[in-house]
């Protein structure tokens, strides 16, 4: 049963270059670094709707949970005839259960990672035959930009599963300015923002036992070697998460494992013995740490809900 998708691709038609530019940037400083959003290729985003799945990665099941008990109140507070955009739609799971109980005629999911878009968001449409769906293959760290063909009245923006988490707070801030300069005002905004908590908590949900966070972080080297030529090997590095208290994030790191030269092309990077690429950060926040963010953004928070273990928030804000 295929469904008709209106499909906008607003990566570059060749984003090769950029994608070299911006991995050799990051490995050529120091500390190193990859940016997260390089971990979402089509077996990247299998391995995240994987980690989705385990025991020990509590934030989808409990912002689910969330959502289920606070739809009455988010459809209320949507309205009627919404158009809605998700950020980082990937399986576009979580948004079902908005599709099912607000009144949206219109909808648009945009992830960066393409083939896994343009299926999940087909499955949308044959599910939801009433529903005008659009997808838009981006990359929204860099700015949102409605597609042509999508001039909403009302907008309601989903930002689940606190992808703004990957965020460091500051590029947070900016992101959630340039997100406010695209929206009608008045614009909703839904975002799930993981909380502080035990530290054993969250260490294992990065740490998992199946070693599936592992896989999705080694991943990357897989894609490096395969898209951009780098003689990489993942047996050479090992998959490490932890929480820096400091900075109220999860980090996670591909260590060399030993001395090692890779090469790309003329290009050359040395890693010494335990050196790292550092692949993510996870920021967590309080709720009114995560409400003055918000707010310095010029959003305005109109409701918050949270779980009785005080793992996990989602808030509707206002731009
Ligand atoms: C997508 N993002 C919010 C996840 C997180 O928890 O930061 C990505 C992830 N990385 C390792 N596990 C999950």
């Amino acid at each position: 049963n295929i469904a008709e998708i209106h499909f906008h691709n607003q990566l570059s038609e060749d984003n090769f270059p950029t994608m070299a530019q911006e991995v050799i940037a990051g490995l050529s400083s120091r500390p190193k670094y990859c940016s997260p959003k390089y971990l979402y290729d089509q077996k990247g985003s299998e391995l995240f709707e994987k980690i989705c799945e385990l025991p020990e990665y509590y934030p989808t099941r409990t912002e689910e949970a969330i959502l289920r008990q606070a739809m009455p109140e988010i459809a209320e507070l949507a309205g009627k005839d919404a158009t809605l955009v998700e950020l980082g739609s990937g399986a576009s799971r979580k948004v079902r259960l908005l599709l099912e109980s607000l009144s949206v005629r219109c909808y648009l999911g945009v992830d960066i990672s393409r083939d896994f878009l343009v299926s999940s968001t087909r499955r949308l449409a044959a599910d939801y035959p009433w529903l005008e769906v659009h997808a838009a293959c981006a990359d929204f760290t860099r700015g949102v930009a409605l597609p042509e063909g999508i001039s909403p009245k009302r907008l309601v923006t989903f930002f689940p599963g606190s992808s703004i988490g990957n965020f460091t707070p500051e590029a947070a801030e900016r992101f959630l300015i340039s997100l406010r300069r695209c929206l009608p005002t008045g614009s909703g905004l839904l975002v799930g923002v993981d909380l502080l908590k035990d530290h054993a908590i969250l260490e294992s949900a990065y740490n998992d036992a199946d070693g599936i966070t592992a896989e999705f972080n080694l991943n990357l080297l897989d894609r490096l070697r395969k898209e951009l030529g780098f003689d990489i090997e993942r047996e050479g590095f090992s998959h490490r998460a932890f929480f820096n208290e400091r900075q109220s994030r999860i980090e996670m790191h591909l260590d060399s494992r030993d001395f090692q030269v890779l090469s790309l092309n003329t290009k050359s990077i040395r890693f010494r013995k335990g050196e790292s690429i550092h692949t993510e950060n996870s920021y967590k926040y309080s709720i009114p740490g995560f409400q003055r963010l918000a707010g310095r953004a010029g959003f305005s928070s109109r409701r918050v809900w949270f779980d009785d273990d005080g793992l996990f928030s989602i808030h509707y804000l206002i731009s």
